[in-house]
């Protein structure tokens, strides 16, 4: 079975590894498939991509929904262009989790820029997962480094937990806010603050520069009180419009200081460590939740473990004791 696919493997990660556009989408799509084959196939171009050195950088967009963050994009892209770099972008797909946004709409929405032949777009579905990372995402991204691209950028919609997903997978992570946003520094934002490494306020054009600036001097207020991600960046605050271009350039300039910092201190290749030890975990992870929850034993105890622990017959911890035993019993 496995030489059958063979011939394949080789032309994809030939295909991935001469930048081949239609030859990325197609292992991305293998990453998402749930189907076994696909997986093993997968995680066998991944293994070749990963021999291949890249010294690209990866970003993290998150934000609440509607924050401007595919806009944003469009504009950044446009402007690492300018600098003659390339850029993927993998848009992560909320609807599955909220009712906006939709994989059409970011598409729609980065027009400009995926008719740039130095961009490459791709919209992820969530596959159920806060936020949208998985360690998926990570497998997309490490694919599209192997594709060559100098940049590489994540969007994802700020939703608490995930943003710590993200962070184990890129280096950089900018949040997005809208202006007069500030209050919600109070409540759950205030852990994707804690791993922010740069804030953008969003939509400051028009009528919205007055609330901006309050928003701006809240924020670094904000940011003063909490622990230094890295010792060597203290984040700032910049405040940005996608429709006027204003602050872009700015931003894209205080990711290039991040990188010449964190390089200068040896702190990117500690990174690079970290994430490849977090991949390592989140996809066992992965492979034990799926072996567990297909093998048969399982499927057959689940029924009445569950039935138990609903009528309190048994304890959900003597309940997940006894479907474990169930698994382990035929190992
Ligand atoms: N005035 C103004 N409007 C903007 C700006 N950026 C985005 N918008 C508008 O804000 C709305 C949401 O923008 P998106 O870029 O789709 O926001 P998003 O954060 O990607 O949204 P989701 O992916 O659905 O979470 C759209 O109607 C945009 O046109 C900006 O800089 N200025
Ligand atoms: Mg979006």
């Amino acid at each position: 079975m496995t030489r059958h696919y063979e011939p394949d493997i080789e032309s994809i990660v030939s295909g991935i590894m001469h930048g081949n556009r239609h030859t990325l989408s197609r292992a991305i799509t293998l990453i998402e498939s749930q189907r076994p084959e696909h997986q093993r196939q997968a995680h066998e171009i991944l293994d070749r991509c990963l021999a291949k050195k890249s010294n690209a950088i990866r970003i993290g967009i998150t934000g609440s929904p509607g924050a401007g963050k595919s806009t944003f994009i469009e504009a950044l892209g446009e402007e690492i262009i300018r600098q003659g770099l390339t850029l993927a972008v993998l848009a992560i797909d909320p609807s599955s989790q909220q009712s906006r946004g939709s994989i059409l709409g970011d598409k729609a929405r980065m027009e400009k820029l995926s008719g740039r032949k130095e961009a490459f777009i791709r919209p992820t579905a969530s596959s159920g997962y806060l936020g949208g990372t998985s360690p998926k995402t990570h497998e997309a991204i490490v694919l599209c480094e192997t594709a060559g691209y100098d940049v590489i950028l994540v969007e994802t919609v700020g939703v608490g937990q995930s943003e710590v997903a993200v962070d184990s997978m890129v280096d950089f992570i900018l949040l997005l806010m809208l202006p007069g946003s500030g209050d919600e520094l109070q409540g759950i934002k205030r852990g994707i603050m804690e791993i922010a490494d740069a804030v953008a306020i969003t939509k400051t054009d028009g009528d919205q520069s007055g609330i901006a600036a309050i928003s701006k001097a809240e924020f670094e207020a904000g940011l003063r009180m909490l622990p230094a991600k890295h010792p060597c960046w203290q984040p700032k605050v910049l405040l940005t419009s996608a429709l006027t271009g204003i602050g872009i350039e700015d931003v894209w300039q205080n990711i290039a200081e991040f990188f010449t910092a964190m390089r200068e201190h040896n702190l990117l290749q500690v990174r690079r460590s970290k994430q490849l030890n977090h991949l390592l975990y989140a996809v066992l992870e992965e492979m034990l939740k799926k072996e567990f929850f297909t093998h048969p034993d399982v499927i057959s105890a689940r029924a009445i473990v569950e039935r138990q622990v609903l009528s309190g017959e048994l304890s959900p911890f003597s309940g997940a004791s006894r479907l474990m035993e169930a698994f382990t019993h035929c190992q």
